[in-house]
Formats: C-alpha cells, sequence, structure tokens
C-alpha cells in the first residue's frame, strides 16, 4: 500500500510586499489555511505596498523566467495558477508563457487583474500595462476585476454606479475577452451607502449572481487579494460560483469588522490573522440571489 499526501497546489504569482497585508502576505495565509499548498512566483519585492507614498521596489522579471525553468526540470505540476499584482508589460506577458506552459486540462487559471481601485489606477500602473492585461485576461478561467478594474480593461470612464441590467452588460463584455466566469468586486449600490456588493457570471452557465454585503466607510488595501484567495480556495474545494463569492465577501466583511472599530492605519490592511479561522467554518448562510 502506498500512501501518498495528494496535495492540492496553486502557484501563486504575486509580488512580496513586506508591509500592509496585500499580495503574498494576504494569498498565502489564506489559501494555507484552506489547506491548499501555495507556490509562490514572486514579481517583485517592495518594502510596502504602492499605496503608501513611498515604497522601495526590486523588479523580479529576469529572476522568474529562472524561476519558471527550474519548476519545469522539476516537472511541478500546478491545481490552480493564480496571478495578481504584476509589475511591467514584459512580466505580463512572461506570466501569460508561464500559464500556456503550466495548465493542463484540469487547472484552474484565475487572473486578478491588479490596475487600481477606487476610481484610479494605482501609482506604477500605465496604459500599456492594462493593455498587456489585458491580453493576459485572455489566459483566464477566472477574472476578477473591481469595478475601477472593469472600466479599465474596457477602455471606457469610470462610472460608480451602475444598475444590474448595466452589470450584466459588463459581465458579459468582459466574458469576451476570453474568460469563462467573471466576478466584479466593489460594486456600491446607489442610493445605499451602507451596502455593498459582488456580481459574477459564467459563460458556460449564463445566470448571473449577486451578493450584496453590509459596508462600513472604510477602504483597506490588500481585500481584493483575500477575497480572490477565498473564492480561488473555495472553487477547488467544489463550491458552486454563487457559494464561492457568497463566501469569500463574508469573509472580508468579517475582516473589515474585525478591523474598523479600532483607531488603526488603513494603509496597514485588514487584521487577517483574526479571521483566518473563519475559513475552517461550513458555509453558515448563504445570501446570493440571482438578477
Ligand atoms: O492589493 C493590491 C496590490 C498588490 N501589490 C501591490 C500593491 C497593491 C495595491 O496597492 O501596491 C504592490
Amino acid at each position: 500500500m502506498k500512501f501518498a499526501p495528494n496535495n492540492r497546489c496553486v502557484a501563486a504569482v504575486h509580488d512580496l510586499s513586506g508591509v500592509g497585508r496585500t499580495s503574498l502576505m494576504a494569498v498565502v495565509p489564506v489559501l494555507t489555511t484552506m489547506g491548499f499548498e501555495v507556490c509562490p512566483l514572486p514579481t517583485a519585492i517592495l518594502s510596502n505596498h504602492t499605496q503608501f507614498p513611498q515604497f522601495s521596489f526590486l523588479d523580479l522579471t529576469d529572476e522568474m523566467v529562472k524561476i519558471i525553468a527550474q519548476w519545469e526540470a522539476l516537472d511541478v505540476r500546478f491545481d490552480a495558477i493564480y496571478s495578481g499584482y504584476l509589475g511591467s508589460p514584459r512580466q505580463m506577458h512572461l506570466v501569460s508563457g508561464f500559464i500556456e506552459r503550466f495548465r493542463r486540462p484540469q487547472t484552474l487559471v484565475v487572473v486578478d487583474p491588479v490596475l487600481g481601485d477606487n476610481g484610479r489606477l494605482y501609482s506604477k500602473m500605465t496604459e500599456e500595462m492594462v493593455s498587456e492585461m489585458r491580453k493576459l485576461a485572455r489566459s483566464a478561467d477566472v477574472l476578477t476585476p473591481n469595478l475601477t478594474e472593469v472600466f479599465a480593461l474596457l477602455g471606457r470612464p469610470y462610472k460608480p454606479f451602475c444598475t444590474n441590467e448595466e452589470m450584466k452588460e459588463l459581465l458579459e463584455e468582459l466574458g469576451h475577452l476570453g474568460p469563462d466566469t467573471v466576478v466584479v468586486t466593489g460594486v456600491p449600490i446607489e442610493h445605499q451607502p451602507n451596502f455593498t456588493s459582488v456580481y459574477a457570471r459564467s459563460r458556460s452557465d449564463g445566470r448571473t449572481w449577486k451578493v450584496t454585503c453590509p459596508y462600513l466607510p472604510a477602504s483597506y488595501p490588500g481585500t481584493g487579494d483575500a477575497f480572490t484567495s477565498v473564492l480561488t480556495g473555495s472553487i477547488l474545494q467544489g463550491d458552486s460560483l454563487p457559494i464561492a463569492i457568497d463566501r469569500a465577501a463574508h469573509f472580508i466583511l468579517q475582516g473589515v469588522r474585525a478591523t474598523f472599530g479600532y483607531q488603526h492605519d488603513n494603509r496597514r490592511g485588514i487584521l487577517l490573522e483574526r479571521v483566518l479561522p473563519i475559513l475552517h467554518l461550513p458555509i453558515q448562510s448563504a445570501s446570493y440571489e440571482l438578477v
């Protein structure tokens, strides 16, 4: 009899920012807690994320080429490939190649097109990077833009409020870029400032789902990374799309609630360590609706 660990492994293509609980510092704890092995393919090393006014930044594109070659030599296999913050157009191109080389029929490819938030691109993002990200989106099974990234990817001016019908059209248009499943996070609801929402649609299914959550008036970097990490883990665990977005949205809500009551520098992110154990619990009560 052979005892094999049968563990499942996620390649995580993100930067390592030392301060602020973004990118790998959110992805690794969430997916590890959910029972997956995480293999980081680091895109850059930063002192802290780029929403602080200053940061150090070491680009790792050349090292990524070597890591990918070595992983190929080792014949490492991934159950999922999940990319997030990428530091240059060349790096985006490299990640497309990495996906094509390591993708197997059962591999889940998640692309979080990290470009901006609150209607603006992040400080190091350029139009060329938006255009390369659009190409990378073609390789995704699941694409997870926030509302700012939706408009950037579609090349349209940002619009903070959209109706269900408008959101359905945007999800369909993003599907035309290539991904089967599109999940849009951080969609405010007009005249309801205390709520926020998430929409999701799979082309192969055709239904559009919405999860509405209470909104506290604060913005924390890294919540998008934690959201997509929970979503990825949940899909790998076999959850349906509406359950996966529900789990991810409620996890973030609990993280924000755990943090909001303190006098805390929001740039340090949510107190992720306090809420990780929630990921061990079975689904408590789902609140998704069909729109
Ligand atoms: O959470 C997204 C993110 C990831 N990585 C870096 C960032 C940000 C957002 O600001 O600056 C370096």
